[in-house]
């Protein structure tokens, strides 16, 4: 947990809910190596810890994050992003975290940001967002699950159209195209984005994990194979004592108490 304010990224338990704040206002919470390594660092400590079903990655009112930190990057070579595999340490951390991740994203989501906000499990936005790949207008391209991510989350056409001109999509825009689940007043995303978070913690946590596996299996196999693996999934909640739990508790009118097990 890391509440210093003066830290690129803050934090703090809420709940059963890991929260994990970007902390760079003042260049937009522009993504630079320090901030990923905080994220991956605050995503690990709330997957070790038994106490949270569930986390929130959240930016500052004006910027979720504006990308990568474009000063930073300006002086990067051929040979040493190959040789780190820029972008690939601490984005997979975040990529093959168990616990689902929620991202509140109010004002700008661009390139690394927007990449980032993706790599989420969902996405809730306020109505101020805005999602870009404008690295075009760099001289570059998306380079952390852009190109890939956002054509499956809103298809190839308004994938091409955002990353080949650098177009910003609007929060209502990004709603109806699917890469965002709901939108709400700016005033409500962080306390609406906990309320989601905190009722899915509730929820079977062995569950969660399962239906969050399945799902992203159907963006990694055929469908026969994603559909006999969503079965067996299926087939092995009936080893839990939380399928027990729920179903009896369904019967007897009452909420149910998951163990977790
Ligand atoms: N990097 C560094 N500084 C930034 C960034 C950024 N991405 N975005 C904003 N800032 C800084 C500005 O330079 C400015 O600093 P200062 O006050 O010192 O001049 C401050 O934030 C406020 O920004 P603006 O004055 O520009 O605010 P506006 O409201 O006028 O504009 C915008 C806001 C539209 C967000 C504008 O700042 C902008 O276009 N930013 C750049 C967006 C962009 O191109 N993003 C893509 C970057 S490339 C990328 O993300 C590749 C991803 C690869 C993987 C990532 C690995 C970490």
């Amino acid at each position: 947990m890391n509440t210093d304010s003066a830290a690129v990224v803050l934090s703090h338990v809420d709940g059963n809910v890991g929260v994990i704040q970007i902390n760079r206002p003042d260049v937009m919470n522009a993504l630079n190596e320090d901030v990923m390594i905080g994220i991956a660092a605050a995503v690990q400590a709330f997957e070790a810890d038994d106490g949270i079903g569930a986390m929130v990655l959240c930016g500052h009112a004006k910027a979720f994050a504006a990308g990568a930190d474009i000063g930073a990057m300006r002086d990067f070579d051929y040979a040493s992003v190959l040789a780190q595999d820029f972008t690939k340490a601490n984005w997979d951390t975040l990529r093959t975290a168990r616990k689902p991740i929620v991202a509140a994203v109010s004002g700008f989501a661009l390139g690394g940001g927007c990449e980032l906000a993706m790599l989420c499990d969902l996405v809730y936005a306020a109505d101020t967002a805005k999602f870009g790949q404008p690295e075009i207008k760099l001289g570059t391209m998306p380079g952390a699950g852009g190109t890939q991510r956002l054509s499956r989350a809103i298809g190839k056409a308004k994938a091409m159209d955002m990353a080949l001109t650098g177009r910003m999509l609007s929060a209502r825009e990004a709603e109806q195209a699917g890469l965002v689940a709901r939108v709400f007043p700016s005033a409500y995303l962080l306390s609406e984005t906990l309320a989601l978070a905190q009722a899915i913690a509730e929820q079977s946590r062995p569950v969660s994990r399962m239906i969050k596996e399945a799902i992203n299996q159907a963006y990694e196999s055929p469908l026969q194979a994603g559909l006999l693996f969503e079965r067996r999934l299926f087939h092995a909640t009936f080893a839990l004592a939380d399928q027990k739990e729920g179903m009896t508790a369904f019967v007897e009118k009452r909420k149910p108490k998951f163990s977790h097990r």
